[in-house]
């Protein structure tokens, strides 16, 4: 299947909450009070935030009148237009050597995540090594085996409850004796226990800091689509620890809020560099913001 097609399936469920609506209310091309009203109802229902959707209407009534538009596919694409804008065209740029650190809450898609971008990074070419440093259960390093083994890359692992800043600074030296490429960091997610959890993350990255001091280094939180707006708290909570420098949104492909992708770019100063639109190793994309909006429109 290809890119553009992974993408429109993955996006198939929150076109199905708004897609045909909005095809409907703009087809009536009656572009009164009452269309604005209905066009906020469908893009909130699609968790693209009041504050967004707001903007998003007040900038799109604004151009719309200036231009005195009235035929329905000119005002769509208007629509389309305006979302673009929110959601720019950024890209992350590999400059290796690279170290990637990917935080979030359990269950959001961390280890999955890895083994994908592994994939994406080793069939750019690239040499990586995944890091183990979820140590809180056995299973976590085992699961990330699983994708290690599935990606054809190297893994570094420890024991169950060892340091995972011990299981980093492994991985790291590794890295370097080897020359390889990309470092990706797996760690826990496990929120009932914050402060040893921000803590942990702190330690990692003043490992990486310390032992790669020129290497790219980059933290990017997952966070799983299907909890809409909650996703966007989930942001400020780890910012705290660590500064985070872009965003894995997984399971588009399970839900109808897509929609929230517009609201974190439009919320938060941090871009959306991919998401995850399946379980298997080719399900990540690497976000491309026309895409998107053909998708969800
Ligand atoms: N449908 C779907 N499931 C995903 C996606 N990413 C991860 N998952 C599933 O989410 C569950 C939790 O993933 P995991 O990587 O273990 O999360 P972690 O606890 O953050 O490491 C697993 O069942 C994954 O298969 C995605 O993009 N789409
Ligand atoms: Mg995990």
């Amino acid at each position: 299947m290809g890119f553009f097609q992974k993408i429109i399936d993955g996006l198939k469920k929150t076109k199905q909450r708004i897609g045909f609506k909005l095809n409907e209310l703009f087809k009536r091309g009656i572009f009164n009070d009452d269309f604005y009203d209905e066009l906020e109802f469908i893009l909130l229902s699609a968790d693209i935030g009041e504050d967004t959707t707001i903007d998003i209407i007040e900038t799109l009534r604004e151009r719309m009148t200036e231009d005195n538009i009235s035929d329905p596919k000119k005002a769509n694409e208007y629509l389309k237009e305006v979302m673009l804008e929110i959601l720019g065209d950024e890209h992350l740029e590999l400059n290796p050597p690279t170290v990637i650190t990917v935080v979030g809450v359990n269950g959001v898609g961390k280890t999955t995540t890895i083994g994908k971008l592994a994939n994406i990074f080793i069939k750019k070419g690239k040499s990586v090594v995944v890091a183990a440093a979820d140590t809180f259960r056995a299973a976590a390093s085992e699961q990330l085996e699983v994708w290690a083994d599935r990606a054809k890359v190297r893994i570094i692992k420890h024991e169950e409850g060892s340091d995972p800043a011990a299981v980093v600074f492994d991985a790291l030296s590794s890295a370097k004796s080897r020359k390889t490429d990309v470092v990706l960091v797996d760690t826990a997610g496990r929120l009932h226990n914050k402060k040893n959890l921000m803590e942990e993350l702190k330690k990692i990255n003043r490992v990486v800091e310390r032992e790669c001091p020129n290497a790219q280094r980059i933290n990017l939180i997952v966070l799983d689509a299907t909890t809409g707006q909650n996703a966007l708290s989930q942001v400020d909570v780890f910012n705290e620890a660590i500064d985070l420098d872009g965003i894995v949104l997984t399971k588009l492909d399970g839900t109808a809020k897509g929609g929230v992708v517009l609201a974190i770019k439009h919320d938060m100063d941090i871009p959306v560099y991919f998401v995850g639109v399946g379980e298997g190793i080719d399900d990540l994309m690497e976000f491309d913001a026309e895409s998107y909006i053909e998708g969800i429109i």
